[in-house]
């Protein structure tokens, strides 16, 4: 048995891109004989200014999304990452680690961070540091990540290796990506070259999971397109990235390949298309928003799920730490 470990950022509600490209993937991977870890990602949230009280209430938000789409914390450990001390203590050794070199490679931090380098958190800066210590605290050795993620597990492993190499160790383990093949990425319903993102400042960009049919039919309704029907082949779609991730879409969440999407439309002018796409993504979404709406009209019980959720994660990842603190020479404890 393998540990895995993911975490998802609650910088806003769950969008259709992050329950196609990672949360739907999570809850199929708790019927592997793989023991689940999944962790609502605080820290690494306020690597840009969160209004605290927005704060709270988007962590009790994902919390009951990710409930609502099929997480069972009797199966998998789901918690918030604050909660756990491990995460940043593990963090700090691994800043003094890691090199400045190795972080200034990151192609995330430079999309992230734009033309306004000097002007972001040091946290944003180190991020992946953090991430490295997330999985690592953990002895985690998959991690499901989309490609864009990729570098940050190289980083991880790189982090691991110098550690253990530092301290004449092999105590970090190294990590797999696992890169599942039915991961989509989705794109902005504004701008086909943009992904979908919880924290567009645009809410007409993306789907929320907890959208109501209406606003979903409407989102899709507007979503941009190009004035061509639509085409025979995948390949034509290469110059038409909006039309590309409207089938891609509907592909994902109805269990298709998009050749086959396109076999049944091909021809037709987006407005047919689109109304089939708002039926099936509201056939999808809509009992996730219900349920979502259930978990958090209680949210005592969301915050007793996450702390006995935080309680299991420090089990697992309290020795872990502890014995990496030893190795760097740290006292005991006590
Ligand atoms: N558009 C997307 N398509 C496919 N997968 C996506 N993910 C995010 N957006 C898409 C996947 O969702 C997981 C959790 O992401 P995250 O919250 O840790 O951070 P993110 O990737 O930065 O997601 P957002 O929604 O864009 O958040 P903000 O706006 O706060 O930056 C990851 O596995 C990610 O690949």
């Amino acid at each position: 048995m393998a540990r895995i470990f993911s975490g998802i950022q609650p910088t806003g509600i769950a969008t259709l891109g992050n329950y196609l490209g990672a949360i739907r993937n999570w809850v199929a991977l708790q019927d592997s004989d793989d023991e689940c870890v999944f962790c609502l990602v605080d820290l690494h949230a306020i690597t840009v200014f969160q209004d605290p009280a927005a704060l709270r209430e988007q962590t009790r938000q994902m919390a009951a999304v990710l409930l609502a789409c099929g997480i069972d914390p009797a199966r998998s450990i789901l918690f918030h990452q604050s909660a756990v001390s491990a995460h940043a203590r593990l963090a700090w050794i691994f800043n003094c680690v890691s090199r400045i070199g190795w972080l200034n490679r990151m192609t995330q931090f430079k999309d992230k961070a734009g033309k306004d380098r000097e002007a972001v958190s040091t946290g944003l800066y180190v991020y992946p540091n953090l991430m490295a210590a997330d999985i690592h605290a953990y002895h985690a050795t998959k991690v499901p990540v989309g490609d864009d993620q990729l570098q940050h597990l190289e980083l991880a492993n790189d982090i691991a290796e110098k550690f253990n190499h530092d301290f004449s160790t092999a105590f970090f383990p190294r990590i797999e990506p696992l890169v599942l093949k039915e991961s989509a990425r989705v794109m902005s319903l504004r701008d086909g070259a943009k992904k979908m993102s919880k924290s567009d400042p645009s809410d007409q960009s993306r789907i929320n999971l907890t959208d109501g049919a209406d606003m979903i039919a409407a989102k899709i309704r507007r979503a941009k397109t190009d004035p061509e029907p639509l085409p025979e082949h995948v390949h034509d779609l290469s110059e038409r990235p909006e039309a590309r991730n409207l089938i891609g879409i509907y592909a994902a969440i109805t269990g298709q390949k998009p050749h086959e999407v396109l076999h049944h439309f091909a021809g037709s002018g987006f407005g047919p298309f689109k109304e089939k796409l708002a039926d099936a993504l509201i056939a999808h979404l809509e009992p996730i928003g219900a349920k979502t709406r259930e978990y958090l009209a209680d949210p005592t019980s969301l915050d007793h799920i996450l702390q006995a959720g935080a309680r299991r994660a420090a089990a697992i990842a309290e020795p872990i730490v502890v014995e990496a603190e030893r190795l760097v020479g740290f006292l005991p404890r006590g």
